[in-house]
C-alpha cells in the first residue's frame, strides 16, 4: 500500500475545487493482490511514484500525489484525482496520457484497468486550445441549415490514380453531396501523388462552383513521416485551394496528438478532422487494458479537433453501442454526461461528431435519431459509390434521405418519388454485394 495516494476522506469541495483532474478506471488486481493496495499502485505509477516511496520526494512533490478518493470494490472501480499542475501547462494532450494511460497498462500487478471516464476543471480547461473551425463555420461556409453535412470517403480505400480520384469527387459533389475525405492511409504514393490528386481535386471543385453555384468542402489527408512533411502539404493545399473549401485529415492516433495539436495551433481557419484509425486497440469493451470512446472524444475536443470519428452507434460496419452516443455528446455538448461525470466545457468550443463506417443513405435517419441532433457531419463510402447508377446517383440518394427527414416523411416514402432512393433501398435492404 502507498499510503501517500490514499485520499478517501477528500470532500467533494475539495476533489471539485479546480486542484483535480478526476477519473475513473475499471481495475482488476492480479491474483492475491489486494484492491485499495493495488489502486494506490496505479495512482502512484500514473503520477509522481514508483513501485516504492523514494528518498528524494519533497514536501512539494508529495503535495501533487494523485489520490485513490473512492473504490467499488464490487464493480471494480478505481476513482484517481490528479492535481492538475502534474500536467505540462502548456495545454498538452500527450501529456495528460503519459501519466493516466501510460506505465500503468504495464503493471504486473493488474490483469485489467481501463479509463472509463474523466472530468476536467475549469482552472485546467483554460489551458487548452479547443477547437478553433467548427461545424458552425463548416455549415456557414457550405450553406446547410438544419440537417447533418452529407459526405463520402473515396473508395476504393487505395488505387485511384489523381484524375479518377477526382472524378469521383466531381460526381459525388454533383449528385448533391457537400464533404469528399480522403481515406485513412491516402498519403503521397507513388501512383497517386499528393500536389497532383491536390490540383485535380482543386479543378473538378472550381468546376463544380460553376456549374451548381454550391461550395463543397474536401476533407485532405496530410498526415506524414514527420512535421516539416505535414505542414509543406498543409501548405501546398493552401496555396492551391480557396480558404474554406478544404480540411485537413489527420490521423490523430498514428500520427500522435502533437500532430494535432500542431495542426490547431498552425491554421486556426481551418477545419481540423481527426480519424481515430487504430484506436479499437485501446476502446473496445472487450479490451480489458486502454480507455474509453468518450474519453479519447473528450480528449480529442481538448487538442482542439473540429471534428472527431464517433461511430455509428452500432448501426454502421464498426462495432459501436450507448457509448457512441455519448461521444456524441462529449464532441458536442456545453455540458456532457458521461458515465460517471458532467462535464462543463466552459472556455472550450464544439467538436463536430463524425459518423462513419458501413452507412448509406437508408441508415441516415437512424443515426440522425440516435444521434438527437443534427450538427454533425456523416460520410459514407461504399454506401454511395456502389449505388446501381454510381456514385453522382448514390450522393443524390443520401440527399433524397435526408429530405425525407427534413419532411417528416419516411424513405419508402419519399421514394416513390425519387427513384435514386429506391434503388438505394432495394440495394441496400437486401444487403446486395
Ligand atoms: C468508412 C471508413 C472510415 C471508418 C472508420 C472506412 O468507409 O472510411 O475509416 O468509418 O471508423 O474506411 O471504413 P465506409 P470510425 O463508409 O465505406 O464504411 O469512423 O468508427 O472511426
Ligand atoms: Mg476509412
Amino acid at each position: 500500500m502507498q499510503k501517500n495516494y490514499l485520499g478517501l476522506n477528500l470532500t467533494r469541495k475539495q476533489l471539485y475545487s479546480g486542484f483535480y483532474m478526476l477519473t475513473v478506471y475499471r481495475m482488476v488486481p492480479a491474483k492475491g493482490e489486494d484492491f485499495l493496495s493495488t489502486a494506490t499502485e496505479v495512482a502512484a505509477e500514473s503520477s509522481t511514484g514508483s513501485n516504492m516511496r523514494v528518498g528524494t520526494a519533497t514536501k512539494f512533490s508529495d503535495s501533487i500525489d494523485a489520490k485513490v478518493y473512492k473504490i467499488d470494490k464490487k464493480k471494480n472501480l478505481v476513482y484517481i484525482a490528479y492535481p492538475i499542475d502534474i500536467f505540462d501547462r502548456g495545454g498538452n494532450v500527450q501529456n495528460i496520457l503519459t501519466y493516466i494511460a501510460g506505465n500503468v497498462y504495464g503493471m504486473a500487478n493488474i490483469t485489467a484497468l481501463k479509463l472509463l471516464d474523466m472530468w476536467i476543471p475549469k482552472s485546467m480547461l483554460k489551458r487548452h486550445d479547443g477547437p478553433s473551425y467548427t461545424i458552425k463555420d463548416l455549415k456557414k461556409y457550405l450553406g446547410i441549415k438544419k440537417r447533418p453535412v452529407l459526405g463520402t470517403i473515396i473508395k476504393p480505400k487505395i488505387g485511384l490514380k489523381p484524375k479518377e480520384f477526382a472524378k469521383v469527387c466531381y460526381e459525388f459533389w454533383m449528385g448533391g453531396g457537400d464533404f469528399v475525405k480522403f481515406d485513412e492511409p491516402q498519403a503521397d504514393q507513388v501512383f497517386c501523388p499528393f500536389k497532383d490528386v491536390v490540383k485535380e481535386i482543386a479543378k473538378v471543385m472550381a468546376k463544380v462552383k460553376k456549374e451548381t453555384g454550391k461550395n463543397k468542402v474536401m476533407s485532405i489527408n496530410i498526415s506524414s513521416s514527420d512535421y516539416k512533411t505535414m505542414l509543406a502539404r498543409a501548405e501546398f493545399v493552401r496555396k492551391t485551394m480557396k480558404p474554406g473549401s478544404y480540411a485537413f485529415l489527420i490521423d490523430g492516433l498514428t500520427a500522435g496528438w502533437m500532430a494535432v495539436q500542431t495542426l490547431r495551433r498552425e491554421y486556426k481557419d481551418v477545419f481540423i478532422h481527426f480519424h481515430r484509425a487504430m484506436h479499437g486497440a485501446f476502446t473496445r469493451p472487450e479490451n480489458v487494458f486502454g480507455f474509453s470512446v468518450p474519453v479519447l472524444t473528450a480528449l480529442a475536443r481538448l487538442a482542439g479537433a473540429s471534428g472527431m470519428h464517433t461511430g455509428t452507434a452500432g448501426i454502421g460496419k464498426m462495432k459501436g453501442d450507448k457509448e457512441d452516443v455519448m461521444a456524441v455528446h462529449t464532441a458536442l455538448d456545453k455540458v456532457s454526461k458521461g458515465e460517471f461525470f458532467k462535464q462543463d466545457w466552459h472556455n472550450i468550443k464544439p467538436c463536430t461528431p463524425i459518423a462513419s463506417g458501413g452507412l448509406n443513405p437508408t441508415k441516415l435517419i437512424p443515426v440522425i435519431k440516435a444521434f438527437g441532433t443534427t450538427d454533425f457531419i456523416t460520410t459514407m463510402g461504399a454506401g454511395c459509390h456502389s449505388h446501381p447508377d454510381g456514385t453522382r446517383k448514390g450522393a443524390t440518394a443520401l440527399v433524397q434521405a435526408c429530405e425525407a427527414w427534413e419532411k417528416g416523411m419516411t424513405i419508402e416514402k419519399y421514394a416513390r418519388a425519387h427513384e435514386e432512393l429506391a434503388k438505394a433501398i432495394v440495394k441496400f435492404e437486401k444487403k446486395c454485394k
